[in-house]
């Protein structure tokens, strides 16, 4: 048709410059693969639905490029310039905006993506990164545990501080709080952060470990930055945020707060599987954890390959390597295994993920027949004994916490 231009956005024989950034799509349309390929690109960078009257020389070089298609996959260049330096939204509008929704489009999948030097620069990456979220807990040799207490909303501030206070006795060196607690009327967010920082600073001073608290800042974001800086005040080294819910705008919001303050972040992942979820369409967990790099989360969860969450082991080791290989000056991620974890499976995390880990186990703590010291106490021993190289069977002949959590749940991978 006369009007359309959308194959002119297709050029397979270009070869991608280093002022490109590559997106990578799965397409699925009744169209050929050209028109469809051409939609989106031409809709994520100049284009519109017919041809201009006018197009400048020098708009035209924005055209992005299909410069490579196979069977339904398909590889497309952006120039730089086409990008605001520092905008996630923007960038997010650009490559995953309109064309999800565009008619001739039925399913879409953005994949994965690269960016050349000149983009990655204008993001700060983790402040902390594993070698900082080590330091800050002095722990260097084995993965660092962490356990959400359950249920996950509905308990007091004292309640919730007297879980908080039993898990970490019994040697858990992270409370986290979960995805739906923030400061909900049975418990506001002062008098929770007040009450266990006083419950951490009993335990470091009984124990001489040191704990943290993966506070849960979600909010509207005035709002998220008043309860950063409590945090801080309060001399917590951590926030957490749902950064999904929360928006990417909010999460570098935070991050910005952050490095005001001091203070590290634990990106919680919830209502990815809105976007990751169907293999066809959506938007990969790939893509979003290299964003959160880029922004500059320090901890990221990635799934357990063996837990409650989907997941197939396979992705996982692919979110190990986004959040831990080098890449530009981004520090390193540590990833968090979480999702119905408990002692016996222990062994298949640290085989997949190695030490530098955060093994999250919640209801793997406090379903513990002893309670959460004596859930607590388990997921440590099962954490030394991989360390110590001996079977979780052996070690518990002489662990008694973990004998009985194996004797509750054995190795079984909950649904
Ligand atoms: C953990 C829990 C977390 C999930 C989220 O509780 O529910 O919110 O880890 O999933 P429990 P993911 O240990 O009792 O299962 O980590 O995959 O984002
Ligand atoms: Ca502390």
């Amino acid at each position: 048709m006369g009007f359309e231009w959308y194959t002119d956005f297709v050029d397979l024989n270009y070869e991608p410059t280093e002022n490109d950034i590559i997106c990578h799509f799965t397409v699925k349309s009744s169209l050929p693969i050209e028109e469809s390929a051409g939609r989106v690109a031409s809709e994520s960078s100049v284009g519109t639905w017919t041809t201009l009257a006018e197009l400048p020389d020098r708009i035209k070089k924005l055209m992005a490029k299909v410069f490579r298609i196979e069977g339904n996959r398909i590889s497309v260049a952006y120039d730089v310039e086409l990008f605001e330096e520092g905008n996630i939204p923007q960038f997010l509008s650009s490559v995953a905006g309109n064309i999800f929704g565009m008619r001739a489009i039925e399913a879409l999948r953005f994949e994965d993506f690269e960016v050349p030097e000149d983009f990655a620069r204008d993001y700060g990456g983790p402040q902390f990164g594993i070698d900082g979220v080590r330091e800050l807990l002095n722990i260097y040799d084995r993965p660092l545990t962490a356990t959400v207490p359950k249920p996950k909303v509905g308990f007091s501030s004292d309640e919730y501080a007297e879980i908080a206070y039993k898990s970490l006795l019994g040697g858990i060196d992270i409370i986290k709080d979960d995805e739906n607690l923030t400061s909900q009327r049975f418990i506001r967010f002062e008098d929770r952060l007040k009450r266990v920082m006083r419950v951490i600073d009993k335990v470091e001073q009984e124990t001489g470990e040191i704990k943290t608290y993966l506070v849960n800042v979600t909010a509207e974001t005035y709002e998220m930055e008043r309860r950063a800086d409590l945090v801080a005040d309060f001399g917590n080294e951590f926030v957490m945020i749902d950064f999904l819910t929360a928006g990417f705008s909010a999460l570098q919001t935070l991050r910005d707060k952050c490095d005001e303050v001091g203070l590290a972040i634990h990106a919680h992942r919830a209502m990815h599987g809105a976007l990751t979820r169907y293999r066809d369409h959506g938007i990969s967990l790939k893509v979003l954890t290299k964003l959160v790099r880029m922004v500059g989360v320090d901890n990221m969860h990635v799934g357990t390959g063996v837990g409650k969450m989907a997941g197939r082991r396979d992705e996982v080791v692919e979110l190990i390597r986004i959040c831990r290989d080098d890449w530009y000056h981004y520090k390193r991620v540590f990833p968090v295994s979480s999702g119905g974890l408990h002692p016996g499976l222990v062994p298949d995390v640290v085989e997949l993920f190695g030490r530098d880990v955060i093994i999250q186990a919640g209801g793997g703590v406090h379903g513990h027949p002893n309670g959460s010291e004596g859930g607590a106490k388990a997921l440590r021993q099962a954490i030394d004994s991989v360390i110590e190289g001996v079977s979780l069977e052996e070690y518990a002949e002489s662990k008694k916490e973990l004998r009985l959590a194996l004797e509750k749940w054995g190795k079984i991978s909950p649904k």
